[in-house]
């Protein structure tokens, strides 16, 4: 079983996370920025959920009063677990956000959503003035697009219309994301399907390219959103 299967009160998820020591410390670095009366965007992912268990911890001991808004189901269960309060952007905006990433780059330029939520984790670091990006050494890259496709959610009826509009763009590679029993394809929580797609080159002004793509609810490129990035 893996560790997005597992919730609070279960340990046994410790040896499935990669590099767990690591995410753990950047983990306990983010839970010291808490504040009383914070309401916190919250991301999906590994170091996130470490985030979430350290933030449970110090609420708990120091009694504050903190309010998450999670970017996926998993980051909900995670929160509500742990028995931190929720609510949405419906409701709030986030004084402040954390998420993790798969790739960064020198200029603090991002590719996430390898758990398929980059549409709410976009929303809600939109949102936040300020997102900590957690990460350990594994994720920088000297070349964004080095180790990773960049993902774009996609709408169902909208998928060979995007491919080909993406084969345009110097497209080295597009797959569409298919479930790790390879029977269907990966649909996301709003019902969409993931395109993944590889380049030659990433450029500054790719995101807008592929956010006017008709269909294409959003990307996994992440540039030039107020972020820290947050190591040990
Ligand atoms: C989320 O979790 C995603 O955008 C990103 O793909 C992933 C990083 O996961 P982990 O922290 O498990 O490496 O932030």
């Amino acid at each position: 079983m893996k560790w997005q299967n597992h919730l609070a009160g279960n340990e046994n998820w410790a040896g499935e996370i990669s590099n767990y020591e690591e995410k753990s410390k950047v983990a306990q670095r983010v839970s010291r920025f808490v504040k009383d009366g914070d309401v916190i965007g919250v991301g999906s992912g590994s170091t996130s959920f470490l985030a979430v268990k350290a933030i449970a911890e110090r609420v708990r001991q120091e009694e504050l009063d903190v309010l998450m808004i999670p970017t996926s189901h998993e980051a909900l269960l995670n929160c509500s677990t742990l028995g931190l309060k929720t609510t949405s952007l419906a409701a709030k905006r986030p004084d402040w956000a954390f998420d993790g990433a798969d790739e960064v780059d020198s200029n603090k330029r991002l590719i996430k959503g390898r758990g398929g939520a980059m549409f709410a984790e976009k929303l809600v670091m939109a949102s936040a003035p300020k997102t900590y990006i957690l990460v350990d050494e594994s994720k920088f890259v000297s070349r964004l697009g080095e180790k990773f496709a960049v993902p774009m959610e996609v709408d169902p009826r909208a998928v060979h219309l995007v491919e080909t509009k993406l084969n345009n763009l110097q497209t080295v590679e597009v797959q569409l994301r298919m479930a790790k029993s390879k029977d269907g394809p990966v649909v996301t929580e709003a019902g969409n399907l993931i395109l993944d797609a590889r380049f030659q080159e990433i450029t500054a002004g790719m995101e807008k390219e592929f956010s006017a793509i008709p269909g294409v609810i959003e990307t996994g490129l992440f540039i030039g959103y107020s972020v820290e990035i947050l190591t040990i």
